[in-house]
């Protein structure tokens, strides 16, 4: 669709195209589009951008994601569609194995989004395979023993609440990207970044050059005084202040 760039929901209609396109080109599940629909209304709700309580959240995954020593960013259809180049680029800057792993289970849709990446310049993009995460009990439990299986820290945008909540019983620290504070996921997480992926992630490479020159002391500091639960709760008082304008 054309859209001119006058029109005062140009970004929001551009964004709408991607996760439309990565259905056509079967990278993203239809579920995607319904998924998306519902990011959109919470993103009207804190205001289509980025608020104070999600770059706090990103100071924290930042220091997360450096001092992993086995960190991992999952990717799935809707963020392919949405931030290949960028899911790529904080892969290479952690460093972190990229590892594609989806919801609505389909070999056809993980080959595709690997291709996809690929095609964005990832050097390796990890599937899953023979290993799997315990306490959660159907097709969506395997990950790749390179990848999810044996990681520390795993970044994973726009997750379903089953397997967040899976991830943190595998003992792993859950980095989320949701635009709902309400989600099971984002209350599961250890740290919910409330944002639209499409403007958090640029802000959180950013974030991870600026943090490469701390040591691991000021790193851990930041992580000590990070609290997940206030964050969601200073998203939902920031939704409760929305009003007609
Ligand atoms: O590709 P798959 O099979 O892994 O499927 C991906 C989806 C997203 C369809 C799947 O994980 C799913 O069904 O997720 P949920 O349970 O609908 O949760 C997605 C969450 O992401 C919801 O809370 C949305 O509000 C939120 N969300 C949607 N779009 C964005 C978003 N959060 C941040 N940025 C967005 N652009």
């Amino acid at each position: 669709m054309t859209v001119p760039k006058s029109h005062p929901r140009y970004i929001s209609l551009k964004t709408r195209d991607l996760i439309v396109d990565g259905v056509k080109k079967g990278i993203t599940s239809e579920h995607g589009l319904i998924a998306h629909g519902r990011g959109e209304a919470f993103d009207y709700l804190i205001g289509e951008k980025t608020n104070k309580f999600a770059v706090e959240a990103i100071e924290a995954a930042a220091a997360l994601l450096l001092l992993a020593k086995r960190p991992v960013v999952s990717v799935n259809g809707n963020a392919a569609a949405l931030v290949p180049k960028e899911l790529v680029k904080l892969s290479k800057i952690i460093p972190a194995k990229l590892e594609v792993n989806i919801f609505h289970s389909s070999k056809m849709r993980e080959r595709k989004i690997k291709n996809h990446l690929i095609k964005k310049g990832a050097k390796e993009v990890l599937l899953p395979n023979t290993e799997y995460l315990k306490k959660i009990d159907h097709n969506r439990r395997f990950a790749n023993k390179d990848g999810i299986a044996n990681s520390d820290v795993v970044f994973v945008p726009l997750e379903d609440g089953d397997r967040c909540e899976a991830l943190r019983n595998n003992g792993k620290k859950v980095i989320t990207v949701d635009l709902n504070p309400l989600s099971r996921t984002a209350k599961s997480a250890n740290v919910t970044i409330i944002d639209n992926i499409s403007r958090a992630i640029s802000l959180l490479i950013k974030k991870i050059n600026h943090y490469k020159k701390y040591n691991g002391r000021i790193l851990k500091n930041k992580i000590k005084k990070y609290d997940n639960k206030k964050i969601l709760n200073d998203a939902l008082e920031r939704i409760k202040m929305s009003e007609f304008s």
